[in-house]
């Protein structure tokens, strides 16, 4: 019988904020974080699960900067040699140790030694180190918007294990203009990581070792094509409920799931105020009835209860299901309105925000026509690539520092993926739809529509964009400020594992 878990009987947790351990000789923060195992119990019922966390906490502590005062951080391996998860070797030079983590910090504009290369992993006590390992201290510039971006283990084909075991947290940068719109802040700004999770009775985590229905001829254990979990959990807790005052709150929210992606809404009927994506504050508030959120991507909204007072809110997913008391994953987190206003709320919702300077009128130095691929492997398995390459193969992406390129992302396959490029923020263009059915008959792409502009709550900075399947999304960049190699992948971490991620290198032709 599955594991029924009460919802809504546990109080939402906040991230601490990390405090620096030192400050350097020229007075930037020095910050030190260890990955441990611990166990923490994740709902009133649940025995406590064993978790590998950012010192000891799932979600890490938040990291808070201003931007333009960098930070160094000093992610140290602190894990057992084991791994508690499923690890298939299959997918994986059988010499790598097992245990091996790096942290990459999700939409920063970071050099490329601090930037969390997938191969530049390393052990307990930095004993054995990958290929591509640069350095110890990691330096963070901050020279970017004001922001929630989130730190989360990148390590090669383990990021999937990596991250459902606990390997995250959330990263904000703060800056002077976003100060002076008097925004909800402090007690009535929080953050809100949102993952799914499936349980033994034990309280472990549970992870497929097999896809469900493997033929007896597969590796085991074997990388499933996706995951989604039966629970709901938001800063750690499955299914919590937060007190709040009838007031407005600014809510950060991130997906930190594997697979898993949301249609978030209230039951209140009550409109979402979005005032910025993975990037930063939108130009203008827009006023949502549901925000979609893929893997990795995030929505800044303002939510207003003034109007709720003594009402209980439930934040709901679309996606998720109702089909049986067993399965509820269609919700999140409860609201309820029952603390007195401590004060009056003087807080803003401005309808302007920013300025976007659009980067369609750049002279474009390439178009790229990426295509997102499904194959399949040498056990049957399903193996999904980028324009039909290995994540080993030879660098082909190569932008020259400085240039401002287009990515066409053409997705032959029949799901979403969310494509998530490093180094740089973006502006997504359009989505054009095309006939699915006919290019696999004859390679050809009739379109089926004109280019579709992207929604209001799109029209900003993104990370990660939702490149629907027999669309073409095409999406701008600048390529800089440095050069080096990065990588560009879905954000699906059971497509990322398993090879779809490629490597791409920022050239500058004058050296
Ligand atoms: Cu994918």
């Amino acid at each position: 019988m599955k594991l029924k878990l009460e919802k809504f009987v546990d109080k939402l947790p906040i991230m601490d904020t990390l405090q620096p351990k030192r400050f350097t000789k020229n007075g930037t923060p020095y910050y030190e974080v260890r990955m441990e195992e611990f166990n923490s119990k994740l709902h009133r019922d649940l025995p406590p699960t064993r978790l590998w966390g950012y010192n000891g906490q799932v979600p890490g502590p938040t990291i808070e900067v201003n931007k333009g005062e960098p930070i160094k951080v000093k992610w140290m391996n602190n894990l057992p040699t084991n791994h508690f998860l499923p690890v298939d070797w299959s997918i994986l030079n059988p010499e790598l140790p097992e245990v091996r983590t790096v942290t990459h910090l999700h939409g920063g504009e970071t050099p490329t030694p601090s930037d969390g290369y997938p191969e530049a992993w390393f052990t307990k006590g930095f004993k054995q180190v990958g290929p591509a390992f640069e350095k110890e201290v990691y330096e963070y510039p901050n020279n970017q918007r004001a922001t929630m971006l989130w730190y989360h283990d990148h390590a090669m084909g383990i990021t999937r294990l990596n991250n459902y075991a606990g390997l995250s947290g959330t990263y904000i940068i703060r800056d002077k203009h976003e100060k002076t719109l008097n925004l909800p802040a402090e007690a009535y700004e929080i953050p809100l990581v949102i993952q799914d999770r499936s349980f033994n009775r034990d309280g472990s985590l549970s992870y497929p070792k097999q896809p469900e229905d493997s033929s007896e001829d597969l590796p085991n254990p074997s990388i499933v094509p996706a995951f989604t979990g039966d629970t709901i959990l938001t800063n750690g807790k499955v299914w919590p409920y937060l007190e709040v005052e009838p007031r407005k709150y600014r809510f950060r929210i991130l997906n930190a799931s594997n697979t898993r992606g949301y249609e978030l809404h209230l039951d209140s009927g009550q409109k979402i105020y979005q005032i910025g994506s993975d990037g930063g504050l939108l130009e203008k508030t827009v006023r949502m009835e549901t925000v979609s959120l893929e893997p990795s991507e995030r929505a800044d909204v303002v939510l207003d209860f003034s109007k709720y007072e003594g009402d209980t809110i439930v934040l709901k997913n679309k996606l998720g299901s109702n089909a049986s008391p067993d399965d509820e994953t269609d919700d999140v987190l409860q609201f309820r309105v029952n603390k007195p206003l401590t004060k009056q709320d003087t807080s803003r919702l401005p309808v302007r925000l920013s300025t976007i300077p659009s980067l369609k009128q750049s002279s474009i130095a390439a178009i790229r026509n990426l295509n997102l691929v499904g194959s399949t492997d040498g056990y049957s398995r399903p193996l999904l690539l980028l324009n039909n390459k290995r994540w080993d193969e030879p660098v082909t992406e190569k932008p020259q520092l400085g240039s401002t390129e287009i990515w066409a992302f053409k997705n032959l396959t029949n799901f979403t993926h969310p494509m998530h490029i490093h180094l740089i923020q973006f502006q997504l263009l359009d989505r054009q739809p095309f006939d699915l059915d006919r290019y696999n008959k004859d390679g050809q792409i009739i379109y089926t529509g004109p280019p579709k502009p992207p929604a209001a709550n799109e029209r900003g900075w993104k990370d990660t964009v939702a490149a629907p399947s027999a669309q073409i999304t095409r999406v701008i960049a600048r390529f800089g400020p440095y050069t080096g190699d990065y990588v560009w992948h879905c954000h699906i971490l059971e497509h990322e594992d398993y090879d779809m991620m490629r490597p791409f290198r920022v050239i500058n032709p004058k050296q």
